[in-house]
């Protein structure tokens, strides 16, 4: 087949209904119903929600298709089904792609998601009883980084990492734990941080106790593409990455192998991919293989570093509007795509009344734990914001004040709510709150606010559903 290419880099304008979803429409309403419902919550609603973006139209149509059909296990030219010639060039240009971008001789990108590609990295290098250090989820790490709720924390030993007071990773505490527990492999990547990753400090941690360093940039794999966050390429054993935050594509995730990785374990990259198949996963996702490729394509235009610096701006200006509205930001502001309300100055538990009154005004969020939180994970006392998805609909920094005053107001609204202390009342206690604050006049007229912003900022405007 000959390669064509296209001017057309990235577009939310022109979208349109595929004959797949025609057809759904007919054979299946009630569906077809939830679908259109979606599309009209993600058009009249905003998304700050930080590892959530909104895809292009050619990343959309390289996903969700007749590639779905085929079954395909095994590598490029190695496969245990035939029929794979495309398969093997989409998959083979996807892992171009990929080298390319992050500048590793090595990827895989068959992962199904990031929490299996950590755990394939773990299957890689770790003997069960292993090991394994990372950020604890409640300083802002993964789950998938040795929390103890996690099938890797009943497998593995974990030794868990903080942040400092001031919000920063404790490299001190991490440089001691290494020392002290010897981990296999050691995790530098947060999904709630929003400073710079000390990569430098961690590789020199990893080296004198002769552990892995692998880089989870699944939240700034994009800011790293687009060259306003560094890269651990230089530090970093191995690279882990979703595909769908801000990279700005499709669901999925790449295990990549750096060149410091094979110098230390020259059998890395057949580690990697004898876990991914057949240690985990058989047959691969074709479409997410083709979205995978449609969104490195992308994130390799000139076009994608201006809208990474955009990203970078819009949570400064966000930030710092919000700092101005007396609001604490965890670490006092961002180097990156996002960043966490400390809602402690009103009361410890408010992440959750303020998540659900900004859903009820149109604005998504997720609440989130913040440093030496006292309340418990699923009441926490924060709430992470981030500006990808905002941003790749075009908005700047007028709408970044605009957004700040809107959360400043809603946030009044519900400065008189408490959780109670006694967890069987709270459940009863949400319901009220939600009903009280739905009817409040003033809620509606924030809804209005939001849905203004929202129209101005036009998703597949002409996909109908
Ligand atoms: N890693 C989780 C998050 O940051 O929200 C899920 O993608």
């Amino acid at each position: 087949m000959k390669p064509k290419t296209s001017s057309k880099t990235y577009s939310l304008k022109s979208g349109r209904m595929s004959a797949g979803i025609r057809s759904l429409k007919a054979s299946d309403p009630e569906l077809f119903g939830y679908i259109s419902d979606e599309l009209g919550r993600q058009r009249s609603t905003i998304s700050l929600i930080a590892a959530e973006n909104i895809i292009s139209e050619a990343v959309l149509e390289a996903t969700g298709n007749i590639l779905t059909n085929k079954s395909s296990e095994g590598y490029p030219g190695r496969r245990y089904h035939s029929g794979t010639l495309f398969i093997d060039k989409i998959e083979s240009l996807a892992i171009k792609r990929a080298k390319a971008l992050f500048d590793v001789p090595h990827a895989n990108v068959q992962p199904l998601g990031g929490s299996v590609a950590n755990f394939e990295v773990y299957l890689a290098l770790c003997k069960p009883g292993d090991t394994i250090m990372g950020q604890s989820l409640i300083d802002g790490g993964h789950l998938s980084h040795g929390w103890h709720a996690t099938a890797a924390a009943q497998i593995y030993k974990s030794a868990q990492y903080h942040v400092k007071r001031n919000g920063y990773i404790d490299i001190e505490e991490a440089r001691r734990l290494a020392v002290k527990n010897r981990p296999t492999v050691i995790w530098i990547g947060s999904s709630a941080y929003s400073r710079k990753l000390p990569f430098k400090e961690f590789s020199s941690i990893a080296d004198k106790v002769g552990a892995y360093l692998v880089a989870d940039i699944a939240h700034v794999a994009g800011l790293i593409a687009g060259g306003v966050h560094e890269s651990p390429v230089e530090y970093a054993h191995i690279i882990t990455t979703t595909t769908h935050k801000t990279l700005r594509g499709v669901r999925g995730a790449i295990i990549m192998a750096t060149r410091k990785g094979l110098g230390k374990d020259p059998m890395l990259s057949k580690k990697i991919d004898k876990a991914v198949f057949p240690g985990l996963q058989s047959a691969t996702h074709n479409d997410m293989t083709a979205g995978i490729a449609a969104t490195l394509h992308e994130a390799s235009k000139p076009e994608f570093r201006k809208y990474a610096r955009q990203v970078v701006e819009n949570a400064k200006t966000l930030s710092h509007a919000l700092i101005n509205y007396g609001i604490n930001i965890v670490t006092g502001g961002t180097d990156n795509h996002m960043m966490i309300m400390d809602l402690r100055n009103i009361r410890p538990g408010m992440g959750v009344f303020v998540e659900e009154a900004l859903e009820m005004i149109g604005i998504t969020t997720n609440r989130n734990a913040v440093p030496g939180d006292s309340s418990t994970p699923f009441y926490p006392s924060g709430l992470r914001l981030g500006t990808s998805a905002v941003t790749a609909r075009g908005m700047k920094d007028e709408e970044m004040r605009h957004i700040a005053r809107i959360i400043r107001d809603t946030v009044q609204l519900i400065r008189k709510y408490r959780l109670p202390e006694e967890p069987k009342e709270r459940a009863a206690y949400l319901s009220e709150f939600r009903a009280g604050v739905i009817k409040d006049a003033k809620i509606l007229n924030l809804r209005s606010e939001v849905s203004l912003i929202a129209d101005k900022f036009p998703i597949y405007q002409d996909m109908k559903l």
